[in-house]
């Protein structure tokens, strides 16, 4: 690999604030990670940018440093985030070999759990993690994280994991390290959590960040071209067949939810990601304030959800559908039919009217 260093005016050293971790997480990662010689990175089942970015940079910075890392990914990512540095040479994907994924977290001596917190977010890849009895150190942005980890980098404030990630790689000392391409991986994370910009963007410090990934002479307008301008023709189709017959609107709840069928997904012969974004389009509805995406698979339903200003989507997953994650987007999974799923959705929906309602009233008031 060719590398590039570039050397950095603009970085400033921001506290993590209401962190849990902070900067004094900083010298046990540097320290642990100096006295070992192969390291783990694991992220989240269905990875999105924010996790292919943040594990790959943080793989590429490692690898620099004369470790032997691997990324395990529980399945694969979608086709538009293969292009990152380090995809095609050190990822595992564990449902397409876990032979090599196993032996490799059996021979490994430390594990970064990236961008997720608790273990039911990795799959089948669980029993296997929590049999290690090597330390498992945290850099993610999801609130509560488990308690198993020795060290964390954690704040539900940031952007995205990927903003963490540079926050580490400055407070370990490993800006050194930092290519065009890790930085580009880092730069995906934070715009695709962000929504371009939209969402969990409001702290100064994202923009700090992304003002030194920017002095990496990074191709800002060509990543935003291989992201978002990738979609087949199959899944406009989908897309249009959703929203036409599939979606409804309960405007007692200012909530809306979709769904897409097995069946959809033969016809239009649907790829993973290829849903990325429906579940958001809804609250470009001026009185949504809540919606759902259910997709439906053999004997199990997913659900998304999305919500606008204080409506708490994770604890709505949490009560209803044994899902979490954050405010204003989580998810959760239920093995049962689509209409048994979607029932428990509707019913669900009046224990939290009131706080529809008012939810609703802030939209007024703006
Ligand atoms: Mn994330």
């Amino acid at each position: 690999m060719e590398t590039k260093h570039y050397n950095l005016t603009t970085s400033q050293k921001v506290p993590l604030e209401g962190d849990l971790g902070g900067w004094g997480s900083f010298p046990k990662i540097t320290a642990q990670v100096a006295d070992c010689n192969t390291i783990c990175i694991l992220t989240h089942s269905n990875p999105d940018g924010d996790a292919m970015g943040s594990s790959l940079a943080w793989c590429n910075i490692l690898l620099q440093l004369g470790k032997n890392v691997r990324v395990i990914i529980p399945n694969n990512c979608p086709d538009y985030l293969q292009w990152l540095l380090g995809y095609k040479t050190h990822t595992l994907i564990f449902d397409k070999n876990k032979a090599e994924a196993t032996e490799f977290i059996g021979q490994s001596d430390l594990f970064f759990c990236l961008d997720f917190n608790t273990f039911s977010r990795i799959e089948e890849l669980e029993t296997l993690v929590k049999q290690t009895e090597k330390p498992l150190l945290l850099i993610d942005h999801h609130p509560n994280p488990a308690e198993c980890f020795s060290v964390m980098v954690t704040n539900e404030k940031s952007s995205s994991t990927c903003e963490l990630v540079y926050r580490t790689i400055q407070g370990c000392g490993y800006e050194k390290y930092i290519t065009t391409e890790i930085a580009e991986a880092l730069y995906v994370g934070i715009i695709t959590d962000t929504g371009n910009f939209a969402h969990s963007s409001s702290r100064p410090e994202v923009y700090h960040v992304v003002a030194d990934l920017l002095a990496y002479n990074i191709h800002k307008n060509d990543i935003h071209d291989q992201l978002f301008n990738v979609f087949s023709f199959n899944r406009m189709k989908l897309l249009g067949t959703m929203l036409k017959d599939q979606f409804v609107y309960l405007p007692e709840y200012h909530t809306t939810y979709m769904y897409i069928t097995k069946e959809n997904q033969k016809r239009f012969n649907f790829q993973v990601g290829d849903s990325e974004g429906f579940v958001n389009m809804p609250l470009a509805i001026k009185d949504v304030v809540f919606c759902a995406l259910f997709t439906e698979y053999d004997n199990l339903v997913k659900v998304s959800f999305r919500s606008k200003f204080d409506f708490p989507a994770n604890e709505f997953s949490q009560e209803f559908f044994k899902g979490g994650g954050h405010l204003n987007a989580a998810g959760g999974k239920m093995y049962c039919s689509l209409k048994k799923a979607i029932s428990i959705f509707t019913n669900g929906l009046p224990k939290y009217k009131k706080l529809l309602d008012e939810t609703k009233e802030r939209t007024a008031e703006l």
